[in-house]
């Protein structure tokens, strides 16, 4: 009987869809697990063979911890808002609710031909009313809470309030934006809208002017993570720096959490180290230094003990107090200046290091302990939003600031000895200042900072500080496809909607693109209007500033809805609260997460932040969303190219290619005949522009040349999971994906090495049909049988467990070998090696489990354990004779060699007896059988 995978694949989907096979209790009384892969967005190109890897992995694992006895959780679902279906909307015209549909069908199909154990009762989308209810959910949740620094969680925003009616700000420690004292009579005396002005200053969720990514093609403000050198992600259209009011999220508040907590988990280090980066915690101080004119300017340092290098000072060009110091002699080269830095982003600004450009501004400040003059300098180097937006410059010892005295004729000063304590201390550590020096002493460095602080703290001009590089996080973008605000404003308040008025629901609209005054797609809504009474959403024409008012007309960023999807999942289906309380408490958090790289330091930092919120406000239990983390490495695809000499339709074959004036084009890999030779026909036909190629052949053949790289339709060299599940079987697919590398490796793929993997599951099929119809014996197995079992038992579980997949799939093929070579075809050694096989090859599991008698699904089956008795080395008992007499019997392992026995014997303490003073001649070892000593 062959193994005709094609139809066992298609039966046992059916069988799982139809029996629920894999859905999960709510609570149970087992041990919970939870595996989980990062959520896909389905795009229009469908799957290649890269994407699936990471949910294979997962999928096993998943697997795996079921036959160990565990409940286990692991959903699928759709992040399904986002700008590619919008721009293809505004390309097309449809809506992209209709082109996220066929792309979810269309992933759905080609996940479930893999054999997913996905529990699809639990799937939902972003984009559902019933999900982005309970993000706009949180939303007001953030914006009706402050972070209370002393208590060290977010608390509700009435409590602040309480507070400022007792004591105003002064004795609150809030994270926040810098706000006025206040006393509480002036809180009560203040007008509605003033008071809303300073809460801003306070919520998580807060409207503030904020230097944004413009981008104006896309119409919409961009994350960092969304820009490269200074274009879009998608579409590579121009981005600029803009002032905005926009939403933010406070997760600066969250920094010290955020990266206290990655002590907890178990991540890999270099993602931990990333987030650390982003995060960017830094020690220094906080020093007022006062200018000429009476004002004065804080900077922030980290080296304080450098301060006597100080010879001159640098501003942030945005700094607030530029205006107010800048000389009329300066100021028009100053605005000239300023004009020209709003063209740059803030990543190009720190990190060209070529062009030192800046500007004077008339302005001098003094020098806290000489009193010395120290001239004030615009530059691009120093940012308005870190630390205070004002640097103290320390040229002799500091680089940037070097090469700016350098720019600018300024003086470089190493730090002297003497006078103040500070100046002595510092002295001492000197070498300890060039931030260049191999030799720059930490421990030393540390103690002068130290004592720096302490004699400004004194000295009364600032005190220690810590900075973290972390932004609050821009929350709004001006596009469609996205989870309304649901916030309207009321005399320029912002009002949140009452939560069981939700959700606000994304209204239709004409065209997909902002209005023709650039505001928002969403104000080309006709009924975009909150009415206070009879709260609902009405016609705009209604709008009277009395009872109608605007909505928000700006949509949440792509993160919003993946910050807490994988709560969702624990309680997809209920409508009283984002989660039950029950189900949280049961399933806790994700166990293992699997996905890309990429995710770093957006949705991770993001989906941690809201997690350590919702924690803070007891609606979840844990205090951080993903114990465990893999990021699986890429699969890499074999692009070909053609050389054709620039303008002309003349192609030349890839080793004739010398140095003729080239260009190399990307050509679909379908085209290719086998290896690299192209054909030719094909190519022809493929576009038109190439109908009339004149190809240059080497031999009378054509060739490709070739290269590895990411895997994408853009490079045309990706390969259809579909195609391969067809020809080979998911199965093979699986285990073959698996096969490649270790998980965290970027590997290329290569279609003919699965031939081997396919090769290998057959074999396995024919130990169960090795009479030509499926057959297995009852007989008690053999002591080597038995050890080749549990050896893979043991093996393959140890692997599973360290995510090393290559390893199990290897062990499972020197096990079948070692099996076929034995001709068994005993029950007792093959039955177990169904349910071990079964996480990677689910399929061809359940046929063999049906065949062998069982009417349960083979992933309800338990996972044998290793017997280790059977693991034990064969003991040959041997006669040791002496010419040709047995004297008596020795022991050795079945497998040692004899040269190793010849050794032994003779420490044998009997061997001297028998030997009786008479010289050894030879020593015959017939292995497994005989010792005969001659003398
Ligand atoms: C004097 C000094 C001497 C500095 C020295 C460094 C070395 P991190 O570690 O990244 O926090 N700085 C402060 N605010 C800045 C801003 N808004 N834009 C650009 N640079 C700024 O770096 C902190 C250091 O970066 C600070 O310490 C300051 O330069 C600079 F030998 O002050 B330092």
């Amino acid at each position: 009987m062959e193994y005709d995978f094609n139809n066992i694949e298609r039966y046992w989907q059916k069988y799982w869809k139809t029996h629920q096979t894999f859905q999960a209790d709510d609570i149970t009384e087992k041990i919970k697990y939870y595996v989980l892969d990062m959520f896909p967005y389905p795009s229009g190109a469908g799957l290649h063979i890269g994407h699936p890897l990471g949910y294979i992995a997962s999928d096993i694992y998943a697997r795996h911890k079921r036959a160990e006895g565990y409940h286990v959780l692991h959903p699928i679902g759709f992040d399904s808002f986002g700008l590619p279906a919008e721009q293809y909307a505004i390309q097309t015209g449809q809506h992209p609710a209709k082109t996220t549909e066929i792309n979810i069908q269309r992933y759905k199909e080609q996940l479930s031909k893999l054999g997913f154990s996905f529990d699809w009762s639990r799937e939902f989308r972003t984009s559902d009313p019933s999900y982005y209810r309970w993000t706009q959910w949180i939303f007001i949740q953030l914006f009706n809470s402050w972070y209370d620094q002393e208590a060290q969680r977010a608390r509700p925003i009435e409590s602040l309030i309480e507070a400022f009616e007792k004591n105003g700000n002064q004795t609150i420690k809030a994270a926040g934006t810098t706000t006025n004292p206040f006393t509480a009579e002036e809180w009560k005396n203040s007008t509605k809208a003033k008071k809303e002005i300073i809460l801003q200053n306070y919520r998580l969720a807060f409207r503030s002017k904020a230097t944004v990514n413009w981008c104006p093609e896309l119409g919409t403000v961009l994350a960092n993570d969304e820009v490269k050198d200074r274009k879009s992600e998608r579409g590579g259209y121009p981005v600029y720096q803009k002032e905005m009011v926009q939403w933010s999220m406070r997760i600066t508040a969250y920094a010290e959490r955020l990266l206290k907590g990655l002590d907890e988990i178990d991540w890999p280090e270099a993602l931990k180290e990333s987030q650390s980066y982003w995060i960017g915690k830094s020690f220094g101080a906080r020093i007022r230094f006062e200018l000429t004119k009476g004002n004065s300017i804080e900077i922030f340092t980290t080296r304080p003990d450098t301060i006597f290098g100080t010879t001159f000072m640098v501003l942030a060009p945005e700094h607030p107090i530029v205006n107010q110091i800048t000389t009329a002699e300066h100021r028009l080269a100053v605005e000239a200046y300023i004009e020209e830095i709003k063209k740059r982003s803030e990543l190009e600004r720190l990190s060209d290091v070529k062009n030192v450009s800046g500007q004077f501004t008339g302005a001098y400040t003094l020098h806290p302990f000489t009193g010395k003059k120290l001239p004030l300098y615009l530059s691009d180097y120093v940012l308005a939003n870190y630390g205070t937006g004002a640097i103290m410059a320390v040229p002799a010892h500091d680089s940037r600031d070097h090469r700016f005295a350098k720019r600018f004729g300024l003086e470089i000063l190493e730090v002297i000895s003497g006078g103040s304590d500070v100046q002595t201390e510092a002295h001492e550590t000197k070498e300890g200042y060039c931030i260049h020096s191999d030799f720059l002493n930490k421990l030393e460095v540390k103690v002068a900072i130290k004592k720096a602080i302490e004699k400004i703290e004194e000295k009364g001009i600032g005190q220690g500080m810590i900075n973290y590089r972390l932004r609050d996080a821009v929350f709004s973008r001006q596009r469609y496809w996205g989870e309304p605000i649901p916030i309207y404003y009321k005399k320029g308040i912002a009002v949140p909607l009452p939560e069981q008025k939700l959700p606000l629901l994304l209204p239709d609209i004409d065209k997909y693109i902002p209005t023709e005054e650039g505001e928002p797609p969403l104000r080309r809504a006709k009924a975009w209007a909150w009415d206070e009474k009879q709260q609902k959403v009405v016609n705009n024409e209604l709008m009277d500033e009395i009872q109608v008012f605007l909505l928000d007309t700006n949509t949440m960023p792509g993160w919003a809805g993946s910050s807490w999807y994988f709560l969702r999942y624990m309680n997809p289906k209920n409508e009283e609260r984002f989660v039950n309380q029950q189900a949280e408490n049961y399933w806790q958090n994700v166990d293992l997460y699997i996905g890309g790289a990429e995710h770093a330091t957006g949705h991770l930092l993001y989906a941690r932040f809201w997690h350590k919120f919702l924690k803070d406000r007891d609606w979840v239990s844990t205090e951080e969303p993903f114990k465990k983390l893999i990021n699986q490495g890429m699969i890499l695809g074999n692009s070909a190219f053609v050389a054709r000499v620039n303008g002309t339709k003349k192609f030349i074959s890839a080793g004739l290619v010398k140095n003729q004036d080239v260009q190399e084009l990307h050509i679909d890999i379908q085209l290719l005949k086998h290896g690299d030779e192209l054909d030719v026909e094909k190519f022809k036909k493929w576009r038109p522009e190439f109908a009339e190629a004149e190809l240059i052949l080497e031999g009378g053949k054509f060739f490709c040349r070739r290269k590895v790289e990411k895997m994408s339709k853009s490079k045309y060299n990706v390969i259809n999971p579909d195609e391969i599940c067809e020809k080979y079987g998911a199965d093979t697919l699986r285990m073959y994906e698996m096969f490649l590398g270790s998980l965290e490796q970027s590997k290329p793929w290569n279609t003919q090495g699965i031939i081997g993997v396919h090769q290998f599951l057959r074999k396995f099929w024919r130990l169960f049909h090795s009479t030509g119809v499926f057959h297995t014996d009852q007989e008690p197995p053999t002591a080597e049988e038995s050890k080749v079992l549990h050896q893979a038992i043991k093996k393959i579980r140890k692997d599973i467990e360290n995510l090393s997949f290559n390893t199990s799939v290897s062990a499972f093929m020197i096990a079948v070998n070692a099996l076929t070579a034995l001709k068994c075809c005993k029950r007792i050694i093959l039955e177990p090696l169904v349910i071990l096989i079964a996480p990677f090859a689910p399929h061809i599991a359940e046929a063999l489990w049906q065949r062998l008698g069982h009417e349960d699904s083979v992933s309800l089956a338990r996972i044998p354990n290793h017997d280790p008795q059977h693991l034990v080395e064969e003991i040959i008992e041997y006669p040791v004779m002496f010419n040709g007499k047995l004297r008596f019997k020795a022991h050795f392992q079945a497998n040692i060699p004899t040269t190793e026995i010849e050794q032994q014997i003779l420490k044998y303490p009997k061997i001297q007896d028998y030997l009786n003073g008479k010289t050894l001649k030879k020593i015959i070892i017939i292995p497994k059988k005989v010792i005969n000593i001659v003398l």
